[in-house]
């Protein structure tokens, strides 16, 4: 269904892997932040195109996004409508609803996105949203990703992206029904105190045995799990991580700055660059 819908578009089609183009910066960090450094990027329909003209395998964005091109674009690639957002004017780790199911059967969506900031103080009330729309979602054959990003008191920004903290969250997205798993790329350290000991027999020296570990918290690997680009980086360390992921089992990336606020011709070389990796020419 429409889980297959992303999985055979694009120049990934029929691999098993994805590269997923997100637009929801604006919301989360600001126009200028996301935009200014490639003006065209301000437009929807552009992002729309670079996805298609690269080859991805879907694109995701809040609902204004996805509407206002929604004319131009409809069906030509698989789109996931973000039903939730944050912003950073907001002092809470916490996200508003701001989609519906029926709003992403309207705009002919193949799957809903949604944020969780386990760890937050929001985090029981997050996971309670998204029980009911990914319910709500699968009654009606659309796919459901959910972004797991640990946020919040206990965690200071390296605790964000500990590997053990990184794998926990995947694991709770996958017990929360998510079939796409969204994470940041896990680093060679331990968050939770209480999780030390068992860290001592696992490797997570390398990117490619911590990404396994990750997988392997989803299931043995019987969900499939992404990763994100984050902020704007030189390629060469993007493409680095890229290849972690890649030799570590990961179902692929989802690349939203460092595709975006490069100029069109870059973003599109970059991407293509990614593809390869994935398609195991690199
Ligand atoms: P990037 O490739 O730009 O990092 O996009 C991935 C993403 O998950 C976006 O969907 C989201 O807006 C952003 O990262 C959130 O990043 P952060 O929480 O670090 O501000």
């Amino acid at each position: 269904g429409n889980l297959a819908r992303i999985l055979m578009q694009g120049k990934l089609g029929g691999t098993g892997k994805m590269v997923i183009l997100p637009v929801d910066q604006g919301f989360e960090h600001g126009p200028a932040r996301s935009f200014s450094a490639n003006p065209p990027a301000y437009d929807p329909h552009y992002h729309f195109q670079l996805a298609l003209d690269a080859g991805l395998s879907a694109y995701a964005a809040p609902l204004g996004m996805l509407e206002a091109a929604s004319g131009s674009y409809a069906g030509a690639i698989p789109t996931i409508l973000k039903l939730n957002s944050s912003n950073s004017l907001a002092t809470e780790k916490d996200q508003a609803v701001t989609g519906s199911v029926s709003d992403a059967l309207r705009l002919g969506c193949a799957a809903i996105g949604f944020t969780i900031y386990p760890g937050s103080e929001y985090q029981f009330k997050l996971m309670e949203q998204f029980r009911e729309l990914a319910e709500e979602a699968k009654s009606v054959g659309l796919a459901v990703v959910l972004w797991s990003y640990p946020r919040g008191p206990l965690l200071d920004k390296a605790g964000e992206t500990a590997v053990d903290i990184c794998a926990y969250a995947a694991h709770m997205a996958a017990l929360l029904g998510a079939h796409i798993i969204k994470v940041k790329p896990p680093t060679a350290h331990i968050g939770l105190e209480a999780a030390k000991k068992a860290y001592e027999k696992i490797d997570i020296s390398t990117m490619e045995k911590r990404i396994e570990h990750v997988v392997q918290s989803c299931f043995a690997g019987r969900r499939l799990v992404v990763f994100s680009g984050g902020e704007a980086s030189d390629s060469a360390s993007l493409l680095e991580t890229i290849k972690g992921v890649h030799a570590g089992g990961g179902s692929g990336s989802i690349v939203g700055r460092n595709s975006f606020t490069r100029p069109r011709d870059e973003a599109l070389a970059l991407l293509s660059q990614i593809i390869a990796i994935y398609q195991g020419k690199a």
